[in-house]
């Protein structure tokens, strides 16, 4: 009985984030589904990548969180449109809830959509809403472990952050184990070793987008 109605819930998710996609072909727009626990780096590295491609790409960005609007307020100060879902206790993001906010924004003026899910390892991942890709974020401080424990996330992503790297003199974290654990769930898994905080590594998450981005202005 539990299976069937977790079942009907995922499907009915899939048949909303199917009509998200096909809205986000018609106008064009690149998706990221930005993922990972809470604190891990998400609202940071957002910061970072608008202040190094707004001027190329225009971007949109969605914040869910379960409650305040303080990361869409730290979207907004630099500059970019950011719409704030507050998930009034729910542990994801679904595809209903993006349908909804994508109401507030001009579709065919952006080229690039950000939603930074809740933070929260396990079940963001298992709800799509529409995204080309899922995009995850593990900093060093969450321990190596976490391919082994969280795999689903690890699987269902196309892109691994492993983010907060000037903090690895402090703890027992072996990006090595990380990389390999990582690789075993997912192969494709492209990995990029980075700082928010002092930008080492950004460059090559950065050129990713761009790519993202180029091809998909070639399919208009
Ligand atoms: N040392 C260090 N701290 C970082 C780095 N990236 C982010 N932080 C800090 O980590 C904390 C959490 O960062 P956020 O970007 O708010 O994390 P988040 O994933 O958006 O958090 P939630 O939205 O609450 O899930 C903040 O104090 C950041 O300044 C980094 O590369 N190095
Ligand atoms: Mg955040
Ligand atoms: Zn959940």
């Amino acid at each position: 009985m539990k299976v069937s109605v977790v079942r009907d819930i995922l499907e009915a998710n899939e048949r909303i984030a199917r009509q998200n996609r096909e809205l986000f072909k018609r106008s064009n727009l690149f998706v990221i589904n930005l993922m990972s626990s809470p604190g891990a780096g998400k609202t940071t590295l957002l910061e970072r990548t608008i202040e190094a491609l707004s001027d190329e790409i225009k971007m949109g960005v969605i914040e869910g969180d379960i409650q305040s609007t303080e990361d869409a307020e730290r979207i907004a100060q630099k500059g970019i449109k950011a719409v704030q879902i507050n998930t009034q206790g729910a542990c994801h993001l679904d595809g209903n809830m993006i349908r909804d906010a994508l109401g507030e924004f001009d579709l065919n003026g952006l080229e690039l959509l950000i939603v930074e899910n809740v933070g929260n390892l396990v079940c963001p991942a298992e709800f799509n809403v529409g995204e080309d890709y899922k995009v995850m974020i593990l900093s060093v401080t969450e321990g190596d472990d976490k391919p082994a424990k969280y795999p689903l996330m690890f699987r269902e992503s196309r892109v691994l952050i492993i983010n907060k790297i000037d903090l690895l003199p402090y703890v027992d974290c072996s990006i090595d184990k990380i990389v390999e654990d990582s690789r075993k769930i997912n192969p494709e898994l492209e990995i990029f070793k980075v700082s928010c905080k002092t930008g080492e590594g950004l460059e090559g998450w950065f050129s990713w987008i761009k790519e993202q981005i180029d091809a998909n202005r070639k399919t208009d």
